[in-house]
Parts: C-alpha cells; structure tokens; sequence
C-alpha cells in the first residue's frame, strides 16, 4: 500500500489541556500541525498497529477534513477499523458510547467544545481511552512527550472515504464504517429512561425548548425530543450543526444562551429549558422562570436518579469536581453513600466510575454524566431531568424549593477573567500561594478565613496523584472562594473565580445570587488583588 513516512519536527506547545489539544484552527491548519498530534497519539499507546477506534467531531469548521486525514494516518499506521460518524458528526457522549459498544481500543474526537468554531476560532482533538473516557495524565503525558521528540508521521496517499454515505468501505488494509450518530447513543437512552411516560407528558401537554446551539446535539435532540418522544415540532431549536455555530458560542450558560433564557423568564415560558455545548457533553437546566446552577442540578439528579429504570437499584457513590458546590456532598450524605472531590476536567471521573464507586458525576461548568459512558453527557442530564419531572408531576422551581428546603442551598457563581496577559494571571495565582499560610485567621469583608490550601488529588483507584488543582479559600460561615486557570483557552490566560455560600433550608432561599454573593465576592477581591488585572468586572458571570 502507498504509506508515505513523512518527515516531520517537534511543534512546540502542544500540551494536551483540561480536555484534550485545543488551539485556533488556523493552527491545527498549518503544515503537519494535526499530522504531528495524531502521530504522537499513536506513538503514545504503543502504535495502531492491529487496533480499531472511534472517530467523529462536533461539525466545527475543519472537522471533516481533520477526520480525513486521521484516517489515512490510522490506516498508513496499521490500525484495523475505525468506525466514524456520518458526515463526521458524533457527540462526545456518544463517541464514548461506540467505543464501550464496540470494544474499540479508544477514539478520536474532533471539538473545541464551548469555545466557537471556524477558520479564525478554535479547534481541538482528544483521544479516549477504551474505557471511553478521557485520556488519564499518564496517557497525556505520554502524548506530550511524543509531540517533543517526533521526527516523521505516517500517512496513506489515498482517496477521500465517503462520509456522507452510511456503509463498510476499504482504506488500504483498514475498514472504515461510517455510521448513523444518533442510533446506537438513542438505543442507550430508550434502555435508562421510561420513554413511554415521557411520551405520555408531551402528550399531556408538557413543552420544553432544547437549544442545540447550531452544534452537534440538534441531530439527537430532533430525532429523541421530537421523533421518538412526541414533542411538537419547533421544540428544538438552532437544530442543524454549522461549521462556526450560528458565529455565537455553543456554550449552555445564561450568558451565551440568553435567547433561551429571555424565553425562560418571560411569561410564555415553556414548562422546561435546556441547551447544549458544542459536542453535546454539557446541558444548561432552566425551568419556568428558574435557572438551575449546573452544582444544583449534580445534586437534584444524585437525589431522583432512583426515579428513572436505569438507576432503580439506587446509585453507589457521587464525584464532583473540587470548584463544584458542595450540594451534591449534602445529598451523598443523606443517602448514605460515598461522595468524592476530583480535579476539574472529566478524565478524572473514569477510575471512579470503572471501579463503581460513583455512579453519577458533574462539574460546576453544566457537565453531568454517569456510569453509562465514560464521559458528561448533555442529552443524558435533560432526559433525566424529563423522567424526573414527570414522575413527580412537579415544577422545575417546586423541585428546586424541595429540594434546598431539605438540603439548604448553596448559592453558586462562577467568575471568569478572560484572555489576561499570562503574566499577570500567573501573578494572581502565584501571590495567592503564597499568602496560603498566613490566611487562616485574616478578616476579609467580616468573613473569617478557616482554612486555604491548593487543591491535589489522591486518586483513590489508582493511587496517582495530580497537584496544584486550585487554590481554595473557606471562610468560617461556609462560603468558599476557588481559585484556578482555565486549560481549555486558546489566547492568553482565563482566571475562574467560583465563589459560593451556603443558606440552611430555614432561611431565605430565594434570594439573588450576586447579592447573596456578596460578602464572599468582595473577600475574594480583597484577597487576590485582582484589581492588578486592570479589569473592574469579569468577562463572563455564570
Ligand atoms: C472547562 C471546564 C471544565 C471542563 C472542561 C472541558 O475547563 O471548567 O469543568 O471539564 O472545560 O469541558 P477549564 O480548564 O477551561 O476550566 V468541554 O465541554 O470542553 O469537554
Ligand atoms: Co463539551
């Protein structure tokens, strides 16, 4: 066969972040930029030769012509078969899923996620591992050593594969099957969720509005939602994925979503909100006239899941990433089962879920999953929401005031500083470390610092260790303020600021969040001297 071995040099910089490589597009562009990655990827697991994957991406400008070049690399590599989505579209959750269903030895999934897409926004590449689920740091660690010291790449001199055309076609000695995305993923949910009472509450008048976002999940959401549940035509909307989604950014929060929550807020509401990331893996919860916060809708799920056939038998443990609220550790508590604080990023849910030790998972940036993949899941969380609401008959804003009765609420933001000189940010970051000792005692806007450290994880599975996750700060009356620098930006440095503070259930409960912020808000300031940044307000307040 006409493999060509290309010779090639180290590109510095590419450093696999929170989720896989993610850098402008114009990068992934240039010469043997992607070639580059992919190879070390191979050359990271020990070569493809023999080895099947799972390859698709989020529809974002350049993914189908990244996805033709992969193949030919798997294919000039050895590799068996790859299994690709249609048009080169698959969720995130659902490429997991085609790994697990089909024993693949991992995948390559082509997204940037959140950040927008098109010639002069982002792209990104993550490789999963056969469990389905992110590449663990030893394995990304590997991939980053390969990228510093990679000479040549493989790639076959061969045609185009038909994408578009469902069906087994020959890539040199490899078999590629190009696949419907929605089947087997939709196949999975009929299995967790009672469709037929989710039928019978569109039939009895239920409405909801689901915001694909132009991006990846409108093709599952239309065919589920709409075809397969009842819904009215219309429920989706933003429901065909375009290269550079819509020009916004398909990240489901009220900021980026806000057509969707003007409509929430208003009196037309629909019964039921909820939007999607770029590759499906993240949702935004809204009910008539309430946001849910994403920490909120980990631990209202953790607390229902029983209600849904496919958690029946109850869930065994809670994993929560450490800037997530703490109200998910409130209902692992009252259930009597394990609840466990990982670093952000998902790669760190695997071994918990592989051992069964958690069932459900979620981060505090709209990403909630469980043991059905290795990966969050944004359709997962909006259908079990559905199954939730219609078992219990109640409204989104009665769940929630159920549920912070019982539980208390813990008021939640997240403040984000985008795009900062690196410089500066690492200054923030670095004067924070080291005031960390002398901050236990100190006074900040009447709030008593109790305890401030930098978060490291001890990964109770494996015994690996990950460090210098975050630099917390919690003050005696509860409220906590996270510190940490974003890994999934492509300019500059991103700061996130996530700020907390918790009311039993006999206080107010309805409050507004910045104001019920404050205190904690102005504490942090005072502490981090962020007003060095030169900025008076964050970017982005979700
Ligand atoms: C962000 C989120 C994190 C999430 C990651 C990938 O990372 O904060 O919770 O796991 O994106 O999500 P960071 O490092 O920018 O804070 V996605 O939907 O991009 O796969
Ligand atoms: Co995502």
């Amino acid at each position: 066969m006409s493999v060509q071995v290309i010779k090639t040099q180290p590109i510095e910089g590419q450093k696999p972040g929170t989720s896989g490589l993610r850098k402008k597009t114009r990068v992934f562009m240039e010469p043997n930029y992607l070639e580059n990655f992919v190879q070390s990827i191979f050359d990271a697991i020990g070569g493809a030769e023999g080895k099947s994957f799972v390859v698709g991406g989020d529809g974002r400008f350049f993914n189908v012509q990244a996805i033709q070049t992969i193949l030919k690399m798997a294919a000039a590599n050895g590799a068996s078969r790859v299994i690709v989505g249609q048009d080169g579209l698959l969720s995130t959750p659902a490429a997991s899923n085609l790994i697990r269903q089909n024993g693949t030895d991992g995948g390559l999934i082509l997204s940037a996620s959140h950040n927008p897409g098109g010639i002069d926004a982002d792209f990104g590449l993550k490789y999963n591992i056969s469990n389905g689920g992110p590449a663990p740091e030893n394995v990304t660690a590997k991939m980053l050593a390969r990228t510093q010291e990679i000479t040549e790449y493989k790639i076959c001199d061969a045609a185009d594969v038909d994408l578009g055309t469902l069906g087994t076609y020959a890539l040199e000695g490899m078999v590629v099957e190009v696949v419907d995305p929605v089947t087997d993923y939709q196949a999975l949910m009929e299995k967790l969720f009672d469709f037929d009472k989710l039928r019978a509450l569109f039939a009895g008048g239920f409405r909801m509005r689901f915001d694909a976002m132009h991006a990846v999940t409108g093709p599952y959401a239309t065919a589920i939602l709409e075809t397969a549940l009842g819904a009215p035509a219309g429920t989706v909307i933003n429901g065909v994925p375009s290269e550079d989604f819509g020009k916004g950014h398909p990240d489901p929060n009220p900021v980026w979503a806000k057509t969707l929550m003007d409509e929430m807020m208003s009196e037309s509401a629909p019964d039921f909100g909820a939007a999607s990331d770029g590759d499906g893996d993240r949702n935004m919860i809204v009910g008539k006239g309430i946001y849910v916060t994403p920490s909120d809708s980990l631990a209202v799920l953790a607390a229902n899941a029983h209600l849904a056939p496919g958690y029946a038998q109850g869930i065994a443990g809670v994993a929560r990433s450490m800037p997530t609220s703490a109200a998910s550790d409130r209902v692992a508590d009252k259930l009597g089962i394990a609840s466990f604080e990982t670093p952000t990023g998902w790669k760190f849910f695997g071994n918990l879920l592989d051992a069964g030790k958690a069932t459900i998972c979620g981060e505090e940036s709209a990403g909630t999953g469980s043991d059905h993949v290795r990966e969050k899941d944004g359709l997962w969380a909006v259908l079990l929401w559905l199954n939730v609401l219609a078992v219990r008959e109640m409204s989104v804003i009665d769940v929630m005031a159920d549920h912070w009765q019982v539980y208390g609420r813990d008021y939640y933001s997240r403040h984000d500083y985008e795009a900062l000189p690196s410089d500066v940010a690492d200054d923030v970051m670095g004067d924070l470390r080291d005031q960390l000792s002398a901050l236990p005692g100190q006074v900040h806007d009447d709030l008593v610092v109790s305890v401030a450290d930098e978060f490291s994880y001890l990964d109770p599975v494996d015994g690996s260790e990950s460090h210098g996750q975050g630099i917390r700060i919690q003050f005696e009356d509860g409220a906590r303020v996270v510190f940490r620098l974003s890994g999934t930006g492509t300019e500059g440095a991103t700061l996130r600021m996530y700020l907390q503070s918790y009311a039993s259930g006999d206080q107010d409960l309805f409050r507004d969040t910045q104001e019920a912020l404050s205190k904690v808000t102005a504490a942090a300031l005072e502490i981090s001297g962020l007003a060095r940044t030169g900025r008076d307000a964050p970017d982005v307040v979700t």
